[in-house]
């Protein structure tokens, strides 16, 4: 029998087999490695995977909970990757710590990660496409994706989702960043929680107007109320009858290719050299970016 310290010793093939058979601390173990640029998973599975995002407090991790009871009840598998949880109640790994002190069979069938950007170049996480992967070949059949705000590496980790569900509050003010930002058009349904508060469905009644003034084809709006357990069911059914949208898709694509090579390029050791270069004088914007270029290819060799 190994020993629980034994695990860090644990080759890559035998962590998986043993992630594949419901180990938890072998997934965990894995998602480190991968988080870590130790370890890769690119095997293609028939992947469920949705990203949650939108402003900062709308209730977005008070909802995945609401879908995760749900879910977990209909005997589904579900993983969160919570990116940069600020929330203190319901953010990451709280929101699974919970979830398994009330309910120990919900907490079974629940796998919360936390994982924070400020601990990678650029606030790009690397490799998270890998770790839905994983989720996906060891049998967690809905993964979700929580990320708040929308900068570029939001929408870069936000798109590597086959679904995305974007959550508003009933303050229409937050939404219109999303709209700048592009996510509303890479949006396959649109939410605004909190509907118990006033304005909620004003909101929704805005946001649909905007919609169908726009060239954006039909997103359902829904109107929820995560606190008193309202409109989850009719949510759910939509989600679960969702069918990755294609015409999306290649934005997705884009917003993925752009934020790796941000990635690529921020990660790289000599891009501060490259910016005092340029403010210095010595190569133009132009000249630093064929090296970059150039670095990164030799990086990227094998
Ligand atoms: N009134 C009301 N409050 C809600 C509802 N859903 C969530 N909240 C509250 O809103 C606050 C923020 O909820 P979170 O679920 O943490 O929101 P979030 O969007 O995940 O927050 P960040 O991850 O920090 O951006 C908490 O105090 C929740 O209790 C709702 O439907 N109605
Ligand atoms: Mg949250």
């Amino acid at each position: 029998m190994k020993l629980w310290g034994g695990i860090g010793q644990m080759n890559d093939e035998e962590l998986l087999l043993g992630a594949k058979s419901g180990n938890r601390r072998n997934l965990s173990k894995l998602l480190s490695r991968i988080e870590n640029g130790k370890f890769s998973f690119d095997k293609h599975s028939d992947v469920w995977a949705l990203g949650v995002t939108g402003p900062p407090g709308v209730g977005k991790s008070t909802l995945i909970g609401k879908l995760i009871e749900r879910w977990t009840a209909a005997g589904e598998k579900v993983a969160v990757l919570a990116v940069d949880p600020s929330s203190p109640v319901s953010g990451g790994a709280i929101l699974g710590d919970r979830l398994r002190m009330t309910n120990s069979d919900i907490g079974e069938s629940v796998f919360v990660r936390s994982l924070a950007t400020r601990n990678h170049p650029g606030g790009i996480i690397p490799n998270i496409s890998d770790m839905i992967n994983l989720f996906s070949y060891c049998g967690w059949s809905r993964i979700i994706i929580e990320t708040v705000g929308s900068g570029q590496s939001e929408i870069g980790v936000i798109a590597l989702a086959n679904r995305i569900l974007l959550v508003d509050g009933p303050d229409r003010g937050d939404m219109i960043q999303a709209e700048k930002a592009g996510i509303m058009e890479m949006a396959d349904i649109i939410v605004v929680n909190k509907s118990d508060l006033p304005r909620a469905k004003l909101t929704a009644d805005l946001i649909s107007e905007s919609l169908s003034l726009g060239s954006v084809d039909s997103i359902p709006v829904f109107v929820t109320s995560a606190l008193e357990n309202k409109g989850i069911d009719d949510l759910v059914v939509c989600l679960d009858s969702l069918v990755p949208n294609e015409s999306r898709k290649n934005l997705r694509i884009r917003q993925t290719l752009l934020s790796h090579w941000t990635s690529l390029a921020i990660s790289n050791p000599q891009f501060d050299k490259i910016i005092i270069d340029i403010s210095n004088g010595s190569k133009s914007i132009s000249e630093s970016i064929m090296s970059l270029i150039e670095l990164i290819q030799n990086e990227v060799k094998p």
